[in-house]
């Protein structure tokens, strides 16, 4: 059974990991932006882009008892904020739909494939919670949720991989359980690739160091090169504590927020909120409206799914 804890879970893990891989997040330039804007006025640790467009995601859902895509267009495009961090190419596109532009009309304006960076992956375990009960309906909504602002099929596919394993995760599987599960929904070879290297770890348990990882599955913006990296990591550390896995997070580097958001959202969908540290808890930018929020998906996706 499926528990309010588990989602509360995989709500907060999400945003703190978030928050704990922003400052270490991109470049020199980016790493300074986020040491003047990383913390809210009374000092909290604040969440990126990738916790806001999960919690619009999540409001989405509840208001329309699952997705209307228009409606998550449109949340979307009203909860852009400059100062969380987007990708460059989500922020342009985010901005034209807030400018009155349809969402079809335009999530292919800045690459004509769309883009397959793992903006859409970042924010799919919401679906995972939410249809946890409905594989089809599952991956019918990851891929139509990823293509409003990431319509390339690599793009779609990271998607695909977080929100099955995270529904696999709450389930209280094993991790190797999570990672079979989840990979059959890959087809493409980025992904392919990457996962029988992840899965041969996992099964034979190797624990290869943070460059290697880094090497072997990728540590980018690019949905290829992170999703499959943070799968791995939150299942190697599944049994592990949050700290220790967002402290080999930060060793591999690169897109350690997303990294960091995608692991936690399934670490704390199989462990539930209990086990997150609560001293990084007590620190994180409105932890009570994400507990509020992770309850009523909870709610809306007990009664409609
Ligand atoms: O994917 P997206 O929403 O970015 C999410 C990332 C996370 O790390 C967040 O924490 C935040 O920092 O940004 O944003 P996009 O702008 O859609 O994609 C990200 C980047 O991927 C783009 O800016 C490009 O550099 C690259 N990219 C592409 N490059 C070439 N061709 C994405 N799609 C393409 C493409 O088709
Ligand atoms: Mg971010
Ligand atoms: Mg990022």
């Amino acid at each position: 059974m499926v528990t309010q804890d588990q989602f509360v879970g995989c709500l907060l893990g999400l945003s703190l990991g978030d928050a704990i891989g922003a400052p270490f997040e991109g470049g020199v330039i980016e790493r300074f932006v986020w040491k003047l804007i990383g913390k809210t006025r009374s000092g909290k640790m604040r969440w990126t882009d990738d916790t806001q467009m999960s919690l619009a995601l999540a409001k989405s859902l509840i208001a329309n008892n699952g997705l209307d895509p228009n409606h998550l267009a449109q949340q979307f495009a009203a909860s852009y904020r400059w100062s969380r961090g987007y990708g460059p190419a989500a922020a342009k596109l985010l901005k034209k739909i807030k400018n009155g532009k349809d969402w079809q009309q335009v999530n292919r304006s800045t690459y004509p494939e769309g883009s397959f960076g793992n903006g859409g992956a970042m924010r799919a375990p919401i679906i995972g919670m939410f249809y946890h009960q409905n594989p089809q309906q599952l991956l019918k909504v990851a891929h139509a949720s990823a293509h409003i602002t990431h319509a390339h099929p690599l793009g779609i596919e990271g998607a695909l991989l977080l929100a099955s394993a995270t529904a696999i995760a709450l389930e209280s599987q094993g991790s190797l359980e999570i990672i079979n599960g989840a990979a059959v929904n890959c087809k493409q070879k980025p992904f392919t690739t990457r996962l029988k290297i992840a899965q041969e770890w996992l099964q034979n348990k190797k624990y290869p160091a943070a460059d290697e990882v880094t090497k072997n599955l990728g540590n980018g913006i690019a949905a290829e090169a992170s999703c499959v990296t943070a799968l791995y990591i939150s299942l190697r550390f599944l049994d592990d504590t949050f700290e220790n896995m967002m402290k080999f997070i930060i060793e591999c580097g690169g897109d350690t927020d997303t990294i960091g958001a995608m692991a936690g959202a399934i670490w704390g969908a199989k462990r539930g909120a209990g086990d997150l540290p609560l001293q990084y808890l007590e620190k994180l930018e409105s932890v009570d409206h994400l507990n509020e929020v992770a309850l009523s998906l909870y709610d809306v996706s007990q009664k409609s799914c």
